[in-house]
């Protein structure tokens, strides 16, 4: 990157921030506001905060010349995904006490709790870490948590896959002691000169890290949506060691052109042992060689782009001191869930819940948060959050069982296995009413768009066909929409920009097909395809893959590939 150019602002802000302090201490005793200054909201996220306000209430607290109504997300990291059922007591119980009666799953695996006054965060997050759960680097420019396919099925290779997602997580953790200090009330170090960050230095990432780990057939974290992925190798049985692939991301600006999501790269393999070498390295690479200058253009995925993926190898080997090896074969299936009980070897068996949007609630009769306390206050085993917004109840024992299916059916969350194919495989963002980014309703919405959809998809006799459907208020991307067979991303209030023909194993980006469609458009414009895909697919074509062979998508615009952030297909 050239020289000459202005670091960003946030580059200067982490400089002077004395690893993280900077004046978040002061700004949370500060009971004059609701709210931080600037400079604290963006110190607050290597917290794991982000400060918010309800969007719905802008409108009328300005009128009458209020402040917004200023709230705190947390977000709580779950590397790999698994709680104890002692820590989804704790996370029902700060739901209640501290925020808005609700607990969301989210696309990474964590959990978040929405709505937290400022008075209430820090005794919010102490009672977190009493739970032995933290919100540290749960964003900020670090890496964030640790994704890893939850399934322990398969037990012994998911079991060392999980351990090795954890140790990751340990690893790049940051070490300042400034979280300890505001938060836990840490004894304070007396010169931070003694301190030391020893892989990220004092200005960390040029931004956000993220790492996945998945164990094909399954692809459900969606390597192609991460800086770093390892893809576990198993060969007769024993897992050998892991691919490793870098550069994937979802983030978009609309009309931005030189914004874009991007899959990874497949660049090589290394043994279990040298895992979390390889990742630190990965990591050094782009703190070292990752855009300061620009934020739009600081994920990892835009240094490889200007570097190439070959000129990223070398320098990661250089950095190592040794070469990785070429990449090992593999296969991915697909990218969701699968439902429902499955048995392990061990005789224990785990269920895979459905949670529309990843939002624990009780909401219109269904009592999902109430049933899910009373599991977790008789279950043995433990959860484990899916990167698609879902929960399995994991390690049930065959006496606890009966038991578990029992409240289950009490609170009908069996039932919630038996959706449509569309609807089991479908993400929202969360969108309105607290991100502040969102340009078009998301979680609040899919459902409603999903339900009208199926009445077209259950007229064609589509009910059981697994077709990937995401929906996200901006192109942000956190819903992972990018890779989906059919997407819709906010445009503005109520439009909403359509892609089609995502590989159904989350391996292909979709393209543009229409720009901003009302909510009234959606049914005339899919239901053409989605009746000829029911006339005319072949044996087992999926539909992402369906829209392009029949021409609705074509892989390349006069003769170069279809740039995702160009006017629609159906204009050119
Ligand atoms: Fe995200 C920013 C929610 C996964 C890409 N994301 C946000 C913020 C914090 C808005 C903000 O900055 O003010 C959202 C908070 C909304 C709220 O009220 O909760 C938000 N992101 C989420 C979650 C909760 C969505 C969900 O419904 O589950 C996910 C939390 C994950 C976690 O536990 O850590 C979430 N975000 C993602 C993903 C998916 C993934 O990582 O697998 C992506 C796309 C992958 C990627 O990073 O490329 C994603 N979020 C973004 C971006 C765009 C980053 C970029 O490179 O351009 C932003 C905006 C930003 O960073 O400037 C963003
Ligand atoms: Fe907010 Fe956009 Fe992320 Fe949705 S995709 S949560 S609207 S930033």
């Amino acid at each position: 990157m050239s020289e000459e150019k202005k670091l960003a602002s946030n580059e200067y802000l982490k400089i002077e921030s004395n690893y993280l302090r900077g004046t978040l201490a002061e700004g949370l005793a500060n009971t004059s506001t609701g709210g931080l200054t600037e400079d604290e909201q963006q110190l607050l996220k290597f917290h794991g905060c982000y400060q918010q306000d309800d969007r719905d209430l802008r409108a009328n607290r300005r009128k009458h010349k209020l402040e917004k109504a200023y709230s705190f997300l947390i977000r709580i990291r779950v590397p790999g995904g698994v709680a104890t059922p002692k820590q989804w007591i704790e996370m029902d119980r700060l739901s209640t006490e501290f925020a808005n009666h609700t607990i969301k799953l989210t696309t990474r695996q964590a959990f978040q709790l929405h709505g937290v006054i400022k008075t209430q965060l820090k005794r919010t997050i102490k009672e977190i870490n009493d739970a032995a759960m933290d919100t540290i680097a749960a964003c900020g420019d670090v890496n964030r948590n640790v994704m890893c396919n939850p399934n322990p099925h398969q037990s012994e290779v998911h079991a060392e896959v999980l351990k090795m997602s954890e140790d990751l997580s340990a690893h790049l953790t940051p070490r300042t002691g400034a979280y300890h200090e505001i938060w836990l009330d840490g004894e304070k170090v007396v010169d931070s000169k003694d301190e030391e960050e020893p892989i990220y230095g004092k200005t960390y990432l040029p931004r956000k890290f993220k790492i996945a780990v998945a164990v094909p057939p399954s692809n459900d974290v969606d390597i192609h949506a991460n800086d770093l992925s390892f893809v576990a190798i198993v060969e007769e049985g024993k897992l050998v060691g892991y691919n490793i692939a870098v550069g994937g991301g979802m983030g978009m600006t609309h009309g931005v052109v030189e914004t874009y999501p991007r899959l990874a790269d497949i660049i090589g393999f290394v043994t279990p042992d040298k895992v979390l070498d390889a990742a630190e390295k990965v990591v050094m690479v782009q703190r070292d060689f990752g855009d300061r200058t620009n934020r739009k253009h600081a994920r990892l995925k835009y240094t490889i782009d200007d570097r190439g993926a070959d000129w990223f190898t070398e320098k990661l080997n250089e950095y190592l001191g040794y070469d990785i090896e070429p990449a090992r074969d593999f296969v991915f299936d697909d990218n969701g869930d699968r439902f429902g009980w499955v048995e392990d070897a061990n005789g224990n068996s785990h269920f895979t819940l459905f949670v529309e949007g990843g939002r624990v609630v009780d909401k219109d009769g269904y009592d999902l948060r109430t049933g899910l306390r009373k599991i977790a206050e008789i279950h043995t085993g433990d959860f484990r959050l899916t990167a698609n917004q879902n929960l399995q109840i994991a390690n049930v024992s065959p006496e606890q069982r009966p038991k578990v299916q029992a409240l289950m059916d009490e609170y009908k969350m069996a039932d919630s296995v038996h959706r449509s194919g569309l609807r089991l495989n479908s993400i929202a963002c969360v969108s309105l009413p607290t991100c502040g980014l969102a340009l078009a309703e998301a979680e609040r919405y899919l459902p409603t768009a999903v339900s009208e959809i199926e009445e077209v998809i259950e007229a064609c006799g589509l009910r059981h066909d697994a077709i990937t459907i995401r929906m996200t208020g901006c192109p942000n991307g956190c819903g992972r929409p990018f890779l989906s067979e059919i997407a819709f991303v906010g445009r503005a209030p109520g439009k909403y920009n359509l892609y089609l023909g995502g590989g159904h194993a989350g391996d292909r980006l979709n393209k543009l097909y229409r720009e901003a469609i009302t909510r009234d458009e959606i049914i005339p414009t899919l239901k053409p395809l989605i009746e000829d895909y029911a006339k005319n697919r072949t044996e087992g074509e999926k539909f992402g893959d369906f829209v392009i062979r029949a021409g609705y998508i074509k892989a390349t615009v006069n003769g170069k590939d279809f740039h995702l952030n160009l006017p629609a297909q159906a204009a050119l």
